[in-house]
């Protein structure tokens, strides 16, 4: 099977990428929101250029989908950074659904301007709002985070990337106003593997992907990475599949759930929707598929046990990168 080279840039993110730069002297912070699942493929690398030196908070989001270890380590990664004062601050892991971290926002912030808000406390400026402008990739939860600090449904939210089309302004009576933005990716990815993530969490407009292809990419992805939460979710044979290329991990799925077409051929499209979905919902496990970097360890490692299924399963690294026809 060919393999698709996933890319998606429509003019109104270009058109973002200018309402970043020209509204960032309006606020006092940057809110930089990455998907918890995949820190390194949701942060945008344009967005340093674009917000250069504005103080900046990131925040690891939908982080109740994401493998809770893996997070733990993305946090500890970005507090190493600001430790070595290479970023403004530690990153803060947040849900808008179970509530995780929202309450830590505000300080959080509150803490990355103290200089600037001391300032304004010696001018007797104390009630002084904070404006924050949320930055992120598509479907990364922005409006969400937005009513959920404003406590209504002030912003447009949807199961889709590209909701949010124009800039808005929300107040909150936290001290905080916010400014919703609409999601922005770049134009080429650097590496076909972030395209996928990209596209596997739902930030990439599915109408633009060959769905079977991705689905079946993400089946080998979760076999390799989660063996056991995805030979479970599926009640599949894990050592039969062994040999498996992509799709045929995907029949195997459409196989055992019965999903069949006239003549008794499989669905593999249905089947492709399904685990789509299941991996979303982390229905499938809540999986990270990235991790940060670990400095090279001093010993050599213990060679690594066989997996074992538990409701939180460690992720390996990537598979090799794929290339192939463009689609837009
Ligand atoms: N489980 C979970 N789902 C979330 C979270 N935040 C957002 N979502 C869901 O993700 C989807 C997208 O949320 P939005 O708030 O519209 O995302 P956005 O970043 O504003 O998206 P665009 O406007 O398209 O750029 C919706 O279905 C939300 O319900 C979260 O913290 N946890
Ligand atoms: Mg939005």
């Amino acid at each position: 099977m060919p393999s698709q080279t996933i890319q998606w840039f429509p003019g109104h993110m270009a058109k973002t990428r200018r309402l970043i730069t020209e509204n960032l002297s309006q606020v006092d912070i940057v809110i930089e929101l990455l998907d918890a699942r995949i820190p390194k493929s949701s942060k945008n690398p344009e967005i340093d250029k674009l917000v250069n030196t504005k103080p900046r908070l990131i925040l690891l989001t939908k982080s109740s989908l994401a493998n809770a270890s893996a997070t733990k380590q993305w946090e500890a990664y970005y507090a190493a950074l600001a430790a070595e004062k290479k970023f403004s601050c530690a990153a803060l892991a947040v849900d808008t659904v179970t509530g995780e971290g929202v309450k830590e926002i505000t300080p959080m912030i509150r803490k990355v301007l103290a200089e600037k808000l001391e300032r304004y406390a010696n001018k007797g400026m104390e009630g002084r709002k904070i404006r924050a402008m949320m930055v992120g990739i598509p479907n990364v939860g922005k409006s969400s985070l937005i009513n959920r600090l404003s406590g209504g449904k002030h912003t447009r939210v949807e199961d889709r990337p590209g909701v949010t089309r124009t800039k808005q302004w929300v107040s909150t009576n936290i001290g905080i106003e916010l400014l919703d933005m609409p999601g922005v990716l770049w134009p080429k990815f650097e590496d076909n593997i972030i395209g996928q993530n990209l596209a596997f969490t739902g930030a990439i407009k599915d109408d633009i992907l060959d769905i079977e292809e991705l689905a079946s990419n993400l089946c080998a992805r979760l076999y390799n990475t989660v063996p056991d939460l995805f030979c479970t979710r599926y009640k599949l044979d894990r050592a039969a599949l062994a040999e498996c290329t992509p799709y045929e991990l995907l029949c195997a799925v459409a196989k055992k759930r019965g999903f069949l077409i006239s003549g008794g051929e499989l669905d593999t499209e249905r089947a492709a929707d399904i685990v789509l979905d299941e991996f979303r919902e982390a229905k499938i496990g809540r999986v990270t598929l990235e991790y940060p970097e670990k400095k090279p360890a001093a010993k050599k490692p213990e060679p690594k046990p066989e997996p074992t299924a538990k409701p939180e399963a460690e992720v390996k690294p990537e598979e090799p990168s794929e290339n192939g026809d463009g689609n837009e």
